[in-house]
């Protein structure tokens, strides 16, 4: 019986569940922190995923044609979905929605740095699905296996989705790229723009990085932040010689050696700037969010209003 081990006992018999890759579930114990850290981690995701459809809902209504309209509005209502099976992932530890958006518009909760950048022309919704997605999927797919079930399982068609978004958005890098002049220059400048902010992604340095380790040994993580980031730009960078476009990076080269492109320093001043709230965009994005709550209450009380008619006419 549960109840009659010790916390010590618990916690060993939990580590050996997660040494044999048997999932955790919402009713399973679980140490406190191994809660905590997930409810930090899926909310911090959740977020990102809603305020990530800021900058590219901010192109719908200028999108070149109806099929590029269709296809980011299709992929806009996608991030809305996977926000919305994230809180309910962080709701299965306990977490209340509420308190979680309530956070988000407080300013107390961070979401990614890389929606804090403007979206300035429409080659930026073809860096933002090829890079931005293309880092999402890179960091989401290890997710898949992350020991808390609910998480993991939310995961598998998140990425499945995240891979439509990164395959349209390198479509429309390619397209602009075979372009006219004008156009192959508007997509050299999206990918300069989102290149490193798309690094910055993947969080500090192993070195840096503060929870890591932890997460490593309950699985939530099963990649460091520098091991997902690697393999970001081994992928990458052979994809943009392909289209004719050239990292921002002077530094850039394969060592043949190891296999992998070596890269220039990031600058995590600025990292950490955008991450305390000082990025170009930061406070237009939560003040957009709150703004959306705000004007959305009517909505909401409708529904329930609706629901409760429903409610007492079954019971009359
Ligand atoms: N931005 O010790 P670590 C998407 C914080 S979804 C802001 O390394 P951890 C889909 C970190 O929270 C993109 N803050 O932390 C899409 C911690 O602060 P705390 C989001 C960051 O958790 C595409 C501190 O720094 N994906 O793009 C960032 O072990 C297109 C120390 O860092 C996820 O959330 C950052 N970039 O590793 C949507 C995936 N990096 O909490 C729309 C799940 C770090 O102690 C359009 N999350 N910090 O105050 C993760 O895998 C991890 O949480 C990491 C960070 C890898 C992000």
């Amino acid at each position: 019986m549960v109840k009659d081990l010790s916390i010590q006992e618990l916690e060993e018999r939990f580590q050996e569940k997660i040494n044999k890759d048997i999932k955790i579930e919402p009713n399973d114990w679980m140490p406190d922190d191994y809660r905590q850290t997930l409810i930090r981690q899926i909310s911090q995701h959740a977020h990102s995923e809603i305020v990530g459809m800021l900058p590219e809902g901010n192109w719908i209504t200028r999108a070149p044609n109806l099929r590029r309209k269709a296809v980011l509005l299709a992929k806009v209502q996608d991030e809305a979905g996977h926000g919305l099976y994230l809180y309910s992932a962080a709701e299965t530890l306990g977490a209340d929605r509420e308190e979680t958006i309530d956070d988000l518009h407080s300013g107390k909760a961070k979401y990614s740095s890389i929606f804090n950048y403007p979206t300035l022309t429409w080659a930026d919704m073809g860096a933002i699905g090829w890079l931005v997605d293309g880092a999402a999927i890179m960091n989401q797919v290890p997710l898949c296996r992350c020991s808390y079930g609910p998480y993991a399982r939310a995961m598998v068609r998140v990425c499945k989705e995240e891979s439509f978004h990164q395959r349209q958005g390198f479509e429309i890098m390619a397209h602009l790229a075979q372009g006219s002049p004008e156009q192959k220059a508007m997509a050299q400048d999206a990918l300069n723009r989102f290149w490193w902010p798309a690094l910055m992604m993947f969080g500090p340095n192993d070195a840096e990085s503060k929870h890591t380790l932890q997460s490593m040994k309950w699985k939530i993580k099963r990649h460091t932040n520098d091991e997902l980031r690697q393999q970001f730009v081994d992928v990458t960078v052979p994809q943009a010689e392909m289209i004719g476009l050239t990292i921002p990076d002077k530094d850039l080269k394969f060592n043949e050696k190891t296999g992998h492109y070596e890269f220039g320093e990031i600058n995590w001043d600025e990292f950490w700037n955008v991450v305390k709230g000082n990025g170009p965009c930061n406070k237009d994005r939560v003040e957009t969010r709150r703004k959306a709550k705000e004007n959305g209450a009517w909505v909401r009380e409708a529904a329930l209003a609706y629901s409760e008619k429903r409610q007492n006419r079954k019971s009359a």
